[in-house]
């Protein structure tokens, strides 16, 4: 049985039942004490910025109701975030002007790399809820980054910065043969795909 979306589903994708975890390597451990959250690499001033759990989750949030489109084919639909728009943590830190990317980086090293159109697009966020409850651990808990007109692997569970970069670079899985800039609308899942000019060297 299948469940019939309320929006059309980017081409290939389909409805699953439940929520699929996906992810490399271990499910992180959250220690309230250490964690941190850090905006690096091209700031306007140069400086770094950091926030504790505690300030972190003080920040101001937003709400947001999208579809989650996994490059496996995967779509789970209308899911209610909750967290830190990036225009939000873009406002409190400001990126040099000729900032064109930013890298999400997590624990243990995963990273992704977008736009930062896409990182200042409405829905993007540094989520802490899914339908009004906290992320569980695999999915991410205490954070991660949602891009939900993106491919689900820029989507990075247990964030812990942002670095901005005046060139772009490539994170974890766009090293790895995934496409630099992941559109599920245009099927842009394998670096093979890319155009010229959005795509930095292999
Ligand atoms: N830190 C981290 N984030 C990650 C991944 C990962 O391996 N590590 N996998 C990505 C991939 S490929 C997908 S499809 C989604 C899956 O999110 P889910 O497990 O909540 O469904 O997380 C993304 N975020
Ligand atoms: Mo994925």
């Amino acid at each position: 049985m299948s469940v019939e979306p309320e929006r059309p589903l980017p081409p290939g994708q389909y409805v699953p039942r439940g929520w699929p975890v996906l992810h490399y390597g271990p499910v992180p451990k959250f220690r309230p004490s250490t964690w941190d959250f850090r905006v690096f690499g091209d700031t306007a001033s140069g400086e770094q910025y950091r926030w504790t759990w505690e300030e972190f989750e003080g920040l101001p949030q937003t709400k947001a109701v999208a579809d989650f489109h996994c490059v496996t084919k995967f779509t789970i639909p209308d899911n209610l975030w909750e967290g830190i728009s990036g225009s939000a943590l873009v406002e409190l830190a400001p990126p040099h002007p000729d900032v064109t990317h930013v890298m999400v980086w997590a624990e243990y090293g995963y990273s992704a790399n977008i736009r930062m159109a896409d990182f200042l697009a409405e829905g993007t966020m540094l989520a802490l809820y899914r339908d009004g409850e906290r992320l569980t651990p695999d999915h991410g808990f205490p954070v991660r980054l949602v891009v939900p007109h993106l491919y689900a692997w820029k989507s990075v569970k247990w964030a812990r910065g942002v670095e901005y970069l005046i060139q772009d670079r490539r994170g974890f899985w766009e090293e790895r043969g995934y496409h630099n800039v992941a559109d599920p609308w245009r099927e842009q899942r394998y670096s093979y795909q890319e155009d010229d000019g959005e795509n930095p060297p292999l």
